[in-house]
């Protein structure tokens, strides 16, 4: 068996700085390649990547021997609604560009992430199960779920070893994020931090499935590590850990700093959120390949409020 080596696309992203580093730790440095079209000069191994260049996503694969690839490179469901047509082309040319070559150099193993945007309004809000339908409101959501399919079509046709989970929103403190719906769950926490009033652009009561980050990553891991006869659904997994409100999250974030305060001036991504399902069952992950998460809402919080 080969050494594994690893390319990361979008690794300067929300999820992509913090899984690089834990990528490291388990494999070296310079056996995990970060890839961006945002320039990251600090990284000792670093390409410029555009995913849509295919030419240049081959050359690298070989060039570095690349074994897996983590795709995260995307655009995200808020950001996506002002350019469709661009956030279609990003979200899937660049995911086929990776089936392809990975079935024409044979890589052992590719990462989807997948999302809770791929439900809709025809999905079960509450515990919603793993296989429901989907048809959802945003082109991110569109793109998402026909990357799922495009997982299962080159698994059954081709045998790649393709994985994937669909992330609720990730709280992380290592970036402030930009572009989604759940961004208002980090960008709070700096608020808090900086003595600022924060205006939320949801609504008090909008309840969404949320992970701490070292949840995901971990999860994200432990799935990539599992062994293939575990791995029963190339769609992506559901993964829940916890859901709240807005006014839950401000609540518990308020016994850390009293005089905190925040105003609810719901935009458009209200309605994206409107959309989406309240509580995920994962029963599946957890069955399948151990799934299991480690951080509820307070615990979340006083890791966010320590490191913010
Ligand atoms: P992000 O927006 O923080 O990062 C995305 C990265 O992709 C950015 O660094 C951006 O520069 C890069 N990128 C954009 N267009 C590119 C292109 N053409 N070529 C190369 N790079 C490009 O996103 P994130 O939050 O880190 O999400 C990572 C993945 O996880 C995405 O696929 C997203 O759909 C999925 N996801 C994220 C969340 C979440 O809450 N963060 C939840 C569900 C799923
Ligand atoms: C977004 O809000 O678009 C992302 C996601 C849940 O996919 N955080």
């Amino acid at each position: 068996m080969s050494e594994t080596r690893i390319l990361v696309t979008g690794a300067n992203g929300q999820i992509g700085n913090v899984l690089t580093n834990e990528l490291r730790k388990k494999f070296g440095t310079y056996h995990v390649l970060a890839t961006d079209i945002q320039k990251n000069a600090n990284d000792p191994h670093y390409e410029f990547l555009d995913i849509l260049n295919a030419v240049r996503m081959r050359e690298l694969i070989g060039d570095f021997g690349i074994t897996q690839v983590y795709h995260l490179a995307a655009i995200l469901s808020a950001g996506g609604e002002y350019n469709p047509m661009k956030t279609w082309n990003v979200n899937l040319n660049g995911w086929i560009s990776v089936l392809e070559i990975a079935r024409e150099l044979g890589l052992d193993k590719v990462f989807f992430p997948s999302t809770i945007a791929v439900f809709g309004k025809t999905t079960p809000r509450e515990l919603t199960p793993q296989h429901v339908p989907m048809q959802p409101d945003t082109i991110y959501g569109v793109s998402k779920v026909t990357g799922e399919l495009l997982n299962h079509y080159y698994f059954q046709k081709y045998g790649i070893d393709v994985r994937s989970v669909r992330y609720p929103g990730i709280i992380s403190y290592q970036s402030v994020p930009a572009g989604g719906t759940t961004d208002y769950a980090v960008e709070i926490f700096h608020a808090a931090k900086k003595g600022e009033k924060y205006e939320c652009f949801l609504a008090e009561n909008t309840r969404l499935p949320m992970m701490y980050a070292d949840d995901a990553i971990a999860g994200t891991i432990q799935l990539m590590d599992a062994p293939v006869e575990n791995i029963k659904c190339r769609m992506g997994y559901n993964l829940a850990a916890m859901s709240f409100t807005p006014g839950e999250l401000y609540a518990e974030i308020k016994n850390h700093y009293p005089d905190f305060e925040i105003e609810y001036k719901p935009d458009f991504r209200q309605k994206i959120a409107e959309s989406w399902t309240e509580v995920i069952d994962d029963s599946e992950a957890r069955k399948d390949w151990g799934w299991n998460h480690r951080f509820d809402l307070k615990a979340m919080v006083a890791e966010m409020v320590e490191n913010v």
